[in-house]
This record gives structure tokens, sequence and C-alpha cells, in this order.
């Protein structure tokens, strides 16, 4: 992202051990061309910085936030108490049987403060990138356009697939 563009997402982590899953988030946003920034901040360890990167984050004109956590995974949360912006949850996996532990402690929020919850790990990642792209489209024509054709090259790519393994095996249609 260049310096002079104002970011429109915010990519915040718990931990830098969270970047392997969160960068699946970073390359998305990149090949739709939104504008991001990304931050280490954590609920537990820098209660007061993350509430400082929000209100920074507000400021510098971010409409959305994908948080990414794990293990007492309450960043998300956190953030969310701080924004009535969207804000995109993503469990980290690993911890405890595969995330769970990260998906409930991100999914269970009281009424009143909502968290959009993904699915645990790099395709929660992916996919809360693509739905802030989604949020943002409502606004965005030229970014509609670009996700409409991405709709479009999965669903040839499934084609080709099933081309491809139709010729490999002899299979018939
Ligand atoms: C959470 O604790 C982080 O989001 C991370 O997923 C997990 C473990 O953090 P590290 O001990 O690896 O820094 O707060």
């Amino acid at each position: 992202m260049s310096a002079s563009e104002k970011p429109k997402v915010a990519v915040l982590m718990g931990s830098i051990s969270d970047l392997d899953a969160m960068k699946e988030a970073v390359k998305v946003l990149e090949q739709f061309g939104v504008p991001y920034r990304v931050d280490v901040t954590s609920a537990h360890r820098t209660p007061e910085r993350t509430v400082q990167v929000v209100r920074e984050a507000e400021k510098d004109g971010v409409q959305v936030f994908i948080v990414g956590a794990g293990m007492a995974a309450h960043l998300a949360g956190a953030v969310a108490a701080q924004t009535t912006r969207p804000v995109l949850g993503v469990p980290m996996e690993g911890k405890l049987a595969g995330g769970l532990d990260a998906l409930l402690s991100t999914v269970q929020m009281p009424r009143g403060i909502p968290v959009g919850t993904l699915a645990i790990g790099r395709s929660g990642a992916v996919n809360a990138a693509l739905l802030a792209c989604e949020i943002l489209a409502l606004t965005d024509e030229d970014l509609a356009w670009k996700l409409t054709q991405h709709r479009e090259e999965m669903a040839r790519a499934v084609e080709e697939a099933s081309e491809r393994l139709r010729q490999e095996t002899g299979g018939q249609h």
C-alpha cells in the first residue's frame, strides 16, 4: 500500500504468530486494490494500545476491521467494543481442538456488540477480506465489478477442474 493512500480496512492480529493466517486477508485486499493498514495489538497484553489503534484507524478513515486472534480470542470483541464500524473476527487455529477455543471466544459476543465471525484460520482470513470488499463495494462500483469477476473466475476454475478430471479418468458427464 502506498503511504499516500488512506486505509479503508484495518487488519489487526493479537500476536505476530497469527501472521501466517492473516497474510491471506492481506493478499486478498491487495488483489482487489483495497488500501489497508496492519497492526499487531493484543486485547490482554496491550489493552490500551488496542483502544489507541482503533481510534487511530477510525481517524485514518478505516471502514471495516478484520481481526484475528487465537486461544482466549477476545481481540475482535475488544475492538468491536470501541467502534460501530463492522468488525470481522477470524479465529486462529491450532491451540485447542483445532481452534474451537478461539472460535467460541470470537463468536459468542454478548447482545449489542456484534462481531461477524468467519471460519477458523486461513479460509476465514480470506473470507473476511472478501466480506470487507463486499461491504466497501456497496458504495464502490469498481470494486463490485471486481467481485463479480472473481466469482466468475472461480466458477470457471471449477468447470475446468471437472473437465480435466473427466479427461484423466475417461469418465462421462
Ligand atoms: C492470542 O494468543 C494471539 O492472537 C495468538 O493467537 C495466541 C498466542 O499468542 P503468542 O503466545 O503466540 O504470542 O492472543
